[in-house]
C-alpha cells in the first residue's frame, strides 16, 4: 500500500501545493547515479491452487522459484496473458510469481555511501516484493511506480546474486481502482466446484503482470529526493519556481542551473527553493500551435554534502517546459492563447504484449499522432508509462492525465474506503507527473455513476484534494450523465462529456446525431457556463467492411458518424466547446462478450496501427483546424498535407 505522509500543509494560501513526503523522480544516469534495467526474461509461475495461496503457504519467495516447481519464461515488460498458448493463463485471476536473479556491481553492494533502489514502473494490480527472500515493498494499484531501498540487503549479501521476487494479484474488488468484483458461481449443476469469474465495469481487458520497466538504480546516501517545478510567464520573462527536497543531510548546498537547448546556462539559483528568471523565454507550445513547439530547458540540480569522508555530490537533470494553463468560462488557454484539443483517447494495448511497454510501439504511436495532426490525448483510463509522458513533453502533445477511476458505478465504490484509496492514487499520480509541461489537466475518473447521491461528496473531496496537490492545473472527470443529474459536475473546471449517438442510442440513425450533440452541448452550457470537451465519440468499425449507404460496423458508417459530430462541433467550437477527442486511437482488447468482436473496434487505426478510412478524414480535419491559427509555417505544412491527400486520392 502506498503510504505518502503529509509533511506540510502549505496550500492554505492557495498558490502553493501540498508537499508530499517521498519523491518519485524517474531513474536517471547522471555523474552521481547509475541504473540497471531488469527488462528481459524472468522466471514465472501462476498459482493455480484452489485458493491461489500455495505460493504463500510454501514461501516461494524464500528460495529460487524454479526450486519450488515448474517455471515459464516470462518477458518483462509485458502482460502475462497473451504470450502463451494456454487459455487458463490468459484468463487467470489470482497470484502470479515473477523472479529474476541479477548481479549487481560490487561497488554498489560494498560502498556504504551508495544507496541502491529497486523501482517497479507498474505491477498490475497488487504487488508484494522480496529481495533475497526479505520483504521490501508492497503496493496497491497497477499503473503507478513504487520503489524500495535495498542497500542494506545487498550489503549483507555482497557478492551474491540479488534475487528479486514479485508476487502480483490482478483481483479487483469494489474498492480497488479500477473497481471490480469476484462472482462465485455456486450452482453445482452448471459450474464446477470453486468456480468464480472476475466482473469489471470497464471496457478493456484486465491485462496483468510487470507492465513497465523494472530498474535498479543508485544515488549517494544523501540525495536529491524530489524536485517540483511550476512555471509562470511575466511578459517575455519565464519564471521557473522550484522546490527541492533533500534526504540524508541537514547540512548541504544546492545549486540550480537552467540550460537552454543550445547548451547555454540561462539562469541560476541556490538553495532548496527559489525562482529562476529567464528573459525572453522560449515557451513550451503544443504541437502545431507554434513553429517551434515543445521547447524544453534542462534544470540541473547539484547537491553538495560535506561528510566525514569528504565531499559528496548528487546531480539530477529535469526537463522543464515554461508554459501556463488557464481556464475561463469558455476557453482553455495555453500561454494565454486559446487552445483547442483536437486529439484522441488511447489505451496501452497491443498484440501479444497486452499492456506491456514497448519502445517500438510507442514511437509508432507518436508518429501516427503527428501524422494525424493530433495535438492532444487523454490517458484513458489510467496513468500511462512515464516514458510516454516524456515523449509528450518532447513532441508537444498535450495530455489530460487520467487516474484509473474507471467503472466507479456501484454504491460501495463511493464509500470512504474507496475514496481514501482514490485520494492516495491522486497523490501518487500528481507526485509522478507534476513536472510534465505536457500535462495540462487532471482527470480523476471516467464515466462514474455521478448521478448517485454519494457522488457529490466523493467528487467534491477528490477534486479539492487534487487541486490542493496541484493548484496550477485544472481538474475534471469525464461524464456520461445528464447535466441536471450529475452530482460531480459542479466541482470540475472543464466539462468533459462522452456520447455515442447513433451507436448505443438510436443505433443506425445517423440523421439524429447533429441535433442530439447540439442539444447536449446547449444543456450543459446553460447549466454550467464552463468550457466543454467532447471527450469521446465514435463507432465500432471492422476494417474492410464497406456499405453504401452506410451501415453500422462499416468504414463508411464510422466516417459519417464522425462527420455528423464534426458539424455540431463546428457550430460550437468558436463558442464554448474547446475540444474533441475521438474514441479511440486504435482498436483494443476487451473481455469477451456479444458486444465485442475480438475487442473494441472503435479505433481509427487497427490494433496493428493501420489506418481505417476515418483516419484520413480526421487527419484532414485536424490539420485544417490547426491551420486556422493562420501561422504561415503551418499554412505551408497544411498545404503539403492537402497535396499529399490529393495525390493519394487521385
Ligand atoms: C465509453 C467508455 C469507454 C468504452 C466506450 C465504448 O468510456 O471505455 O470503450 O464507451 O463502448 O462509454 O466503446
Amino acid at each position: 500500500m502506498a503510504c505518502w505522509l503529509w509533511v506540510a500543509w502549505v496550500a492554505a494560501l492557495g498558490s502553493r501545493a501540498l508537499v508530499l513526503a517521498g519523491g518519485m523522480l524517474y531513474p536517471q544516469e547522471t555523474p552521481s547515479r547509475e541504473r540497471k534495467d531488469l527488462s528481459g526474461l524472468w522466471d514465472f509461475r501462476a498459482d493455480f491452487s484452489e485458493d491461489r495461496n500455495q505460493g504463500f503457504r510454501e514461501r516461494w519467495y524464500q528460495s529460487p522459484l524454479r526450486e519450488t516447481g515448474p517455471v515459464l519464461d516470462m518477458p518483462v515488460p509485458a502482460s502475462f496473458n497473451d504470450v502463451g498458448q494456454d487459455a487458463k493463463l490468459q484468463n487467470f485471476i489470482g497470484w502470479v510469481w515473477y523472479e529474476r536473479q541479477v548481479m549487481v556491481p560490487q561497488s554498489w553492494a560494498r560502498d556504504p555511501g551508495t544507496r541502491v533502489m529497486l523501482r517497479i514502473g507498474s505491477a498490475h494490480y497488487y504487488a508484494i516484493v522480496w529481495v533475497n527472500g526479505v520483504h521490501v515493498a508492497e503496493h496497491e494499484g497497477g499503473h503507478l511506480p513504487f520503489e524500495a531501498d535495498i542497500s542494506r540487503l545487498l550489503r549483507s549479501d555482497a557478492g551474491e546474486p540479488c534475487r528479486v521476487t514479485v508476487a502480483i494479484n490482478n483481483t479487483l474488488t469494489p474498492h480497488t481502482l479500477p473497481p471490480g468484483q469476484i462472482e462465485y458461481k455456486t450452482d453445482r449443476l452448471r459450474y464446477p466446484k470453486n468456480y468464480f469469474i472476475q466482473l469489471t465495469h470497464f471496457d478493456f481487458f484486465n491485462y496483468a503482470g510487470l507492465h513497465r520497466p523494472v530498474f535498479l538504480y543508485t544515488t549517494p546516501a544523501s540525495y536529491i529526493e524530489d524536485i517540483s517545478v511550476t512555471p509562470e510567464v511575466a511578459q517575455s520573462t519565464g519564471l521557473v519556481n522550484y522546490e527541492i527536497v533533500v534526504h540524508g543531510s541537514e547540512n548541504f548546498e544546492l545549486d540550480v542551473l537552467l540550460w537552454d537547448k543550445e547548451g547555454r546556462a540561462v539562469a541560476k539559483g541556490t538553495g532548496a527553493r527559489g525562482q529562476l528568471q529567464v528573459p525572453d523565454a522560449q515557451l513550451w507550445w503544443p504541437y502545431l500551435m507554434h513553429e517551434q513547439p515543445a521547447y524544453l530547458y534542462s534544470l540541473e540540480v547539484t547537491l553538495v554534502v560535506q561528510t566525514g569522508a569528504g565531499t559528496v555530490s548528487d546531480v539530477y537533470t529535469l526537463p522543464v517546459g515554461i508554459r501556463t494553463v488557464t481556464v475561463t468560462h469558455n476557453q482553455f488557454l495555453i500561454n494565454g492563447k486559446p487552445f483547442y484539443f483536437h486529439g484522441v483517447n488511447k489505451h496501452e494495448d497491443s498484440d501479444i504484449r497486452g499492456k506491456g511497454f514497448d519502445w517500438a510501439l510507442l514511437v509508432k504511436d507518436f508518429n501516427l499522432l503527428r501524422w494525424l495532426g493530433a495535438n492532444s490525448f487523454r490517458t484513458s483510463h489510467y496513468p500511462y508509462a512515464e516514458e510516454v509522458m516524456q515523449l509528450c513533453d518532447r513532441y508537444g502533445i498535450v495530455v489530460i492525465d487520467e487516474a484509473p477511476g474507471v467503472g466507479i458505478v456501484q454504491w460501495e465504490s463511493f464509500g470512504n474506503i474507496s475514496l481514501n484509496h482514490h485520494l492516495e492514487v491522486m497523490e501518487e499520480l500528481v507526485q509522478r507527473d507534476k513536472n510534465h509541461p505536457s500535462v495540462v489537466m487532471w482527470s480523476v475518473a471516467n464515466e462514474p455513476a455521478s448521478w448517485l447521491p454519494p457522488a457529490a461528496y466523493y467528487f467534491k473531496t477528490l477534486i479539492a484534494h487534487t487541486k490542493a496537490l496541484d493548484p496550477t492545473r485544472p481538474v475534471t472527470f469525464v461524464s456520461n450523465s445528464r447535466p441536471e443529474a450529475d452530482n460531480g459536475a459542479p466541482y470540475v473546471d472543464v466539462i468533459c462529456i462522452n456520447s455515442y449517438y447513433s451507436w448505443y442510442h438510436d443505433s443506425g440513425h445517423l440523421e439524429v446525431i447533429q441535433l442530439q450533440v447540439s442539444t447536449t452541448f446547449e444543456n450543459w452550457n446553460q447549466l454550467y457556463q464552463k468550457p466543454i470537451i467532447q471527450s469521446e465519440y465514435g463507432a465500432d468499425t471492422i476494417p474492410g467492411f464497406h456499405q453504401d449507404p452506410p451501415k453500422m460496423f462499416s468504414e463508411e458508417y464510422q466516417k459519417v458518424v464522425l462527420q455528423q459530430y464534426h458539424l455540431a462541433l463546428d457550430q460550437k467550437r468558436k463558442d464554448y466547446v474547446i475540444g474533441e477527442l475521438i474514441w479511440n486511437f486504435a482498436d483494443f482488447m476487451t473481455d469477451q462478450s456479444v458486444m465485442r468482436v475480438m475487442g473494441n473496434k472503435k479505433g481509427i487505426f487497427t490494433r496493428q496501427r493501420q489506418p481505417k478510412g476515418s483516419a484520413f478524414l480526421l487527419r484532414e480535419r485536424y490539420w485544417r483546424i490547426a491551420n486556422e491559427t493562420r501561422h504561415p509555417h503551418l499554412a505551408m505544412v497544411t498545404q503539403c498535407v492537402e497535396n499529399q491527400l490529393f495525390y493519394s486520392l487521385n
